[in-house]
């Protein structure tokens, strides 16, 4: 017999789910638009992952296994319909994926009703995270995410490796899972996102070389390496691409963030950037371009942060955090950024490729000291203080 609680919880989801989501008003920056409500927190989780739902084993009604936090989501239109394939993680602290869909980009995310079952090809892998789903022009979706193991080899019980999984599928139902990614010059790596297009006939990807599990250590920043074949997918060179700086919003680290968007004048990159502070890490979003014939040359780089954690948004499981994983460029030119906070939930911030490409090219980049920044400040005001005078 089915508890009568289920049929409460049920529609108290539904209601969450069908929840209308609206323009934060209060936000203008005139790059994006914030939604108020996120897209998916741990409430979204459907009742029947959490809860044993028959009143005989389960006459209290209890959570038998806990969702703690819907957070960082690859992103990808399927036909037709927007779909987030989301980092869920248990309150037992694994992470697993799931796909949650929506006839609307910004409102109405659903999950399916059951979790994307990986291959569980290595027996080491503990805990799995962070998706970055890419079509790819060989006719696959790849989706490329951490793979987390316990170092054996260090006695620090805490000591963990990272490395790039490599997953495919036609229909983000059946998935295939590949060797993890080999990159021959760095022991570890993070925030792996693959190249939508070949380049120089090989598979490109996006890499985050690390000397630990969360030092960058001597890694400059992202990565950019080729390889021929994904199927046992080995990289050799790495260049860099966008590099981490002193006294920005990428000293302590970067990383790829969505897949490049490609535009006419170059393609786009989502990346976060973290910073060190007294209270912690800040984790915010930041976007560059690099050369439609060389993905890996920056050409624009605009200074600061695109997104940074506000509000409410600052708060959670590991707070100060803004962070993406996967973008939508629309049919109609519409871009929806779908970026956790403070690894606890998923929101979603809209522009256009029009908007994006003026903020990416026309936005200063960082002049890297006080007295060069106060003077791009100063030369805008006095540009501005001249229009006023004219327009008088
Ligand atoms: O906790 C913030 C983020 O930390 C990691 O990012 P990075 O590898 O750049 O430190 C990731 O584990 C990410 O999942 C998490 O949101």
């Amino acid at each position: 017999m089915i508890h009568e609680r289920y049929y409460v919880e049920q529609e108290k989801q539904e209601k969450l789910i069908n929840r209308k989501n609206q323009v934060d008003e209060n936000f203008y920056n005139g790059i994006y638009e914030r939604w108020t409500y996120p897209v998916l927190t741990r409430e979204h989780a459907p009742v029947i992952w959490r809860y044993d739902i028959e009143k005989e084993t389960n006459p209290y009604f209890m959570e038998r296994l806990g969702i703690n936090a819907v957070m960082n989501s690859g992103a990808i239109k399927l036909d037709g319909k927007y779909m987030l394939i989301a980092r869920v993680e248990g309150a037992d602290r694994k992470s697993f994926f799931a796909v949650a869909e929506s006839e609307s980009p910004t409102e109405g995310f659903r999950f399916r009703d059951c979790p994307v079952l990986l291959p569980d090809t290595c027996p080491e892998e503990t805990n799995v995270y962070d998706m970055r789903v890419t079509q790819h022009e060989d006719g696959w979706i790849y989706g490329v995410f951490c793979s987390e193991s316990k170092d054996r080899t260090n006695p620090d019980l805490s000591a963990a490796v990272a490395a790039a999984g490599i997953v495919r599928t036609k229909d983000l139902m059946t998935w295939e899972r590949l060797p993890n990614l080999v990159t021959l010059h760095s022991p570890q790596q993070r925030n792996v996102v693959l190249h939508p297009e070949f380049v120089n006939g090989k598979y490109a990807f996006y890499t985050r070389p690390m000397d630990d599990f969360i030092e960058t250590g001597s890694g400059g920043g992202i990565g950019f390496g080729l390889c021929d074949d994904i199927t046992h997918a080995v990289i050799d060179e790495e260049k860099m691409t966008s590099l981490r700086k002193y006294h920005t919003i990428t000293e302590v680290k970067n990383g790829a963030g969505a897949v490049p968007i490609k535009t006419d004048r170059g393609w786009i990159h989502i990346a976060h950037g973290v910073r060190n502070t007294a209270a912690g890490l800040r984790y915010v979003i930041y976007a560059f371009a690099t050369a439609l014939d060389d993905p890996s040359k920056v050409i624009a780089e605009p200074g600061g942060l695109l997104i940074g954690p506000r509000g409410a948004e600052r708060v959670g499981d590991v707070s100060n955090v803004t962070f993406t994983n996967g973008a939508i460029a629309d049919d109609d030119g519409k871009i929806y950024i779908y970026y956790a906070s403070s690894d606890t939930r998923l929101h979603v911030a809209s522009t256009d490729i029009e908007r994006l490409k003026d903020y990416v090219f026309n936005t200063p980049s960082d002049a890297l000291r006080s007295p060069d920044c106060v003077k791009q400040r100063v030369s805008l005001i006095e540009k501005n203080l001249k229009a006023l005078m004219t327009e008088k």
